[in-house]
């Protein structure tokens, strides 16, 4: 009797050594597989039981407190079917997530946060809300993956205990859309947003006109939007945004704490506008529509007053539509525009943009026309100019095409998208940081990162998913994650882990044969 016992109380034992090393991975934070990675992860073993009486506490009333836990209860209703009530109490209480703004912890900065995962009770602690929202976005993927069902999932709700101290390397971590070699609706924009706010990212810079389309409404300018926005690459109808519909992306990207930056791409790349306006062209001719996908043989005409009364209308308009601190100016392979005339040009825009109380941004072109020291400039293609940029004070915006264009080919199979730049494969597209990438160039320099979907390929939702996923979430670690920590072979494991969330939303992505998809 006496040695069954023993053997039963050594079983009992072994069987506990046993299973707390081989805990699931919800059992195990340090395990969890969090995409970008956060900077520091302690586990301690166990689990947070979610229930259906599980709350979201908040410590302020304000708005801001009350907009995130709607937005978490938002999220997390659906697969859990549970209610998600929000109450207003000062401290933590157990069996709840309490989220909390308290404003002693500098080194968080305003966009870090500290989760405290305990059995009894999570506390999420922000400095500001924003910080708040991406330590959300850590505790979503701590749910099981049915989280990111639509419908009441039977599944036991459980979060891994221990605690994660986050925040981000980079201030600027951004995607670039091109609405204007396809039109994408209001409903695509916003299912971008949601993309960018799962990753922590928070720039949407929206590339709004460009050859074949003019897509935001001008006052005073009817025919950009009537004429420019009618067509698309290959001559599909187009479209454009309203500045009533424009108000609403900017208010849903504010509603996840992105700002939007609006480009309108000048001189060159206009054929738009000076299809819908022959007084913007030299000769006062309208050239046709163009549905073609060529680049660099269009200019508005940089010697006449009316090509600054229109730029000063639609600067001036998109500056107040966006509470951002950014105008973009494209400035890019301006091929049709005299070099002088174009940083000429390029000068007088920016005191436009200036005198509207924003900041220029422009692709790196425009480092030739001896910018102010605020400007700030995007390297895409052409590292001198951005070494110059870099030499003249700008801070520069991180795109070099061959590794962060969203439109070039993973690989020679691949049939969506653009090879010009090179196959970039995930590997590639996560194997860099922006910080070595030129060695002119140091982190003190860089403002952020952006990584940009041009769209003359992309026609819908399922194209854009599958050029975007899962290379987004490599930028957006590159983005927010220190070099340091950034590892191609912890990396595709965590990607890996991350296919079966993918799925569960339902979304388009791209399967590479690099990851070991679970
Ligand atoms: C270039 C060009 C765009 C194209 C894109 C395609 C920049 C800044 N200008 O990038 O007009 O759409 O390549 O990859």
């Amino acid at each position: 009797m006496k040695n069954q016992l023993f053997i039963l109380l050594v079983m009992a034992a072994l069987l506990h050594i046993f299973s707390s090393h081989t805990a699931p991975a919800f059992q195990n934070l340090e395990k969890a597989g969090i995409i970008p990675k956060p900077l520091k992860v302690q586990a301690t073993g166990s689990f947070f039981q979610v229930r259906p009486n599980t709350r979201i506490t908040i410590n302020r009333d304000s708005e801001g407190m009350k907009g995130i836990a709607g937005y978490v209860a938002q999220l997390l209703r659906p697969a859990t079917g549970f209610d998600w009530k929000i109450i207003h109490q000062k401290s933590a209480s157990p069996g709840n997530i309490h989220l909390m703004i308290s404003n002693n912890q500098p080194n968080l900065g305003d966009e870090g946060y500290k989760l405290t995962i305990a059995r009894d009770r999570v506390i999420l602690k922000a400095n500001e809300c924003k910080g708040l929202f991406r330590g959300i976005q850590t505790i979503r993927q701590l749910f099981p993956p049915e989280i990111e069902r639509k419908t009441p999932q039977d599944v036991s709700w459980k979060l891994a205990t221990g605690t994660i101290t986050d925040y981000p390397t980079y201030s600027h971590r951004g995607s670039m859309l091109d609405v204007a070699r396809h039109f994408f609706p209001v409903e695509d924009v916003k299912a971008y947003i949601d993309w960018l706010a799962r990753y922590k990212m928070n720039v949407l810079h929206l590339h709004l006109s460009d050859d074949q389309g003019w897509r935001i409404e001008i006052n005073g300018w009817p025919k950009l939007t009537r004429i420019g926005g009618s067509t698309e690459v290959g001559g599909g109808k187009g479209g454009y945004y309203t500045q009533e519909e424009y108000k609403e992306i900017v208010r849903y990207a504010r509603e996840r704490y992105i700002t939007v930056i609006p480009e309108i791409d000048m001189p060159g790349h206009t054929n738009a506008a000076l299809a819908s306006y022959p007084e913007l062209n030299c000769d006062g001719k309208a050239p046709d529509l163009y549905t073609g996908t060529k680049v660099g043989f269009s200019s508005l005409c940089t010697h006449k007053e009316i090509t600054y009364r229109f730029i000063e209308d639609v600067i001036s308009q998109l500056s107040e539509l966006t509470p951002g601190p950014y105008m973009h100016i494209g400035g890019d392979e301006s091929h049709a525009t005299e070099k002088q005339d174009y940083i000429t040009f390029i000068n007088r825009v920016q005191d436009i943009v200036t005198s509207q109380g924003k900041t220029l941004v422009g692709w790196n072109e425009i480092a030739e026309a001896g910018l102010n020291p605020e400007s700030v400039v995007q390297l895409w293609h052409g590292n001198e100019q951005g070494i110059q940029a870099a030499e003249n004070g700008n801070q520069l915006i991180m795109s070099p095409s061959e590794r962060a264009y969203l439109d070039m080919k993973y690989d020679s199979t691949t049939t969506l998208g653009l090879d010009w730049a090179g196959y970039i494969e995930v590997d590639r597209a996560y194997n860099w940081s922006p910080e070595t990438y030129l060695p002119e160039i140091g982190k003190e320099d860089i403002l952020g990162v952006e990584c940009p979907l041009w769209t003359e390929t992309v026609t819908n939702r399922e194209e854009m998913e599958y050029l975007v996923l899962p290379r987004l979430l490599g930028y957006a670690e590159i983005g927010w994650t220190p070099a340091s920590l950034q590892s191609w072979e912890d990396y595709k494991l965590r990607l890996a882990h991350h296919g079966r969330r993918l799925e569960e939303m339902g979304v388009n992505f791209y399967r590479s044969d690099l990851i070991p998809w679970k």
